[in-house]
């Protein structure tokens, strides 16, 4: 075995020394931080997001705050969808797209003020990107990441404990929409959100130095409801058909090939001046060459879970791939999601070719659950 090397560029969530505590056995690396992706017993963390309560430290997903006179104006020249209907305190999903209408992040926007939004973001650098569109437009913004590092609280029983902790207020809150808030205080936003389909709450940590305190106090008022550690789960995500920019992704992914079509406004005020939306109506115009669909693998033993895009074919011919695969402890067969060429229609035979061997699947609509 090896070791990984401290670095400065291998940063540290201020949920770290609690994360260790709690028993992790596994990270893997988002935007230079580390990202725990187990504790040991993936059969007990899967039922416990379906049928009870998770934590994730999330901190990875960092925050870009983009600050300022032209923060509105430059925040609906990055993303691909219509803002002028969202206020203060709500959040959106926001697919973002470089000047070829590819993909490059798709972040959950917070408006945190008339002049102050976060974009909490996916793996790859939006510091940079979004600094060279305000540095080339000559825009007066602050661009920054702030000391704020998400903790997810997920699964059916996340409400009762959020509630529990902050009061019945939070079950007001709507999807994406979010308060500030203390506990014991600590400062924090509480928003509804979560890269899960079973319901749940990001809690945004704005002191780095208390990430154990949080953690422990969350972990408390969970125990009545089993609450246990957890992180972005891939086996309910590929079953709920979330995306994973990055993992589905690739480098010439547009939007409308990979579901988000319905995030993307190409009818837009000023136009000319939002990154990659003339590509993108050119995109829509002619249609997307590929499409996101399921694929449900023949045979019910379990196959170790996959994040290497496997080659799908069709009658013979290489039509996309297979972005993941995994083992659904509810449906009881190997599911994943494809990227597969717009000719390859819905409930059609294709082979997955892994290690040479094709295996028979069947083609469906997302999402699976
Ligand atoms: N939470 C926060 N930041 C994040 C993520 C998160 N940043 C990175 C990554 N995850 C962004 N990706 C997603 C993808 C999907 C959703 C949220 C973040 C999501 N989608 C819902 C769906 O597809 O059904 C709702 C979308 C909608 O209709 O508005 O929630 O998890 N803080």
């Amino acid at each position: 075995m090896f070791e990984i090397t401290q670095h400065t560029r291998l940063r540290r969530s201020p949920f770290y020394d609690a994360t260790v505590a709690a028993g992790v056995t596994s990270f893997m690396t988002y935007n230079q931080m580390l990202l725990p992706t187990g504790y040991g017993d993936p059969e007990a963390e899967y039922w416990r997001l379906i049928e009870g309560v998770s934590m994730w430290d999330v901190a990875a997903e960092r925050q870009v705050q983009i600050a300022g006179p032209d923060a509105a104006r430059l925040v609906q020249m990055l993303v691909a969808r219509d803002l002028s209907k969202c206020v203060v305190g709500q959040g959106r999903y926001v697919p973002l797209c470089n000047h070829d209408g590819t993909l490059i992040n798709d972040p959950v926007l917070l408006k945190r003020a008339d002049d102050c939004f976060w974009l909490s973001v996916a793996d790859s650098d939006m510091l940079i990107f979004t600094r060279a569109i305000a540095g080339e437009r000559g825009l007066d913004v602050q661009i920054t990441e702030p000391d704020v590092s998400p903790l997810a609280v997920q699964g059916p029983k996340a409400e009762d404990t959020i509630a529990g902790l902050f009061g019945d207020w939070v079950r007001d809150l709507k999807y994406f929409w979010f308060e500030d808030a203390t506990l014991e205080g600590v400062p924090v936003v509480v928003q509804r959100s979560g890269w899960s389909k079973q319901g749940g709450f990001e809690i945004y940590l704005r002191d780095g130095t208390r990430g154990t305190e949080l953690w422990n106090v969350i972990a408390e008022a969970g125990e009545r409801y089993g609450i246990g550690p957890g992180n972005p789960n891939p086996c309910e995500r590929v079953e709920s058909g979330l995306l994973s920019w990055g993992g589905d992704t690739d480098d010439d992914t547009n939007p409308f090939e990979v579901r988000l079509g319905r995030y993307v406004d190409v009818e837009r005020e000023y136009a000319e001046e939002i990154v990659g939306l003339q590509a993108l109506r050119r995109i829509n115009e002619e249609g997307p060459k590929r499409y996101q669909i399921g694929v449900v693998l023949d045979g019910d033993t379990p196959e170790p879970s996959n994040a290497v895009w496997l080659p799908i074919e069709h009658n013979g011919a290489r039509v996309g791939h297979m972005t993941n695969g995994v083992w659904s402890r509810r449906l009881k067969r190997n599911i994943g999601f494809a990227l597969v060429s717009r000719d390859v229609t819905v409930g059609s035979r294709v082979d997955v070719v892994k290690d040479g061997q094709r295996v028979g699947a069947e083609t469906v609509w997302l999402p699976f659950i």
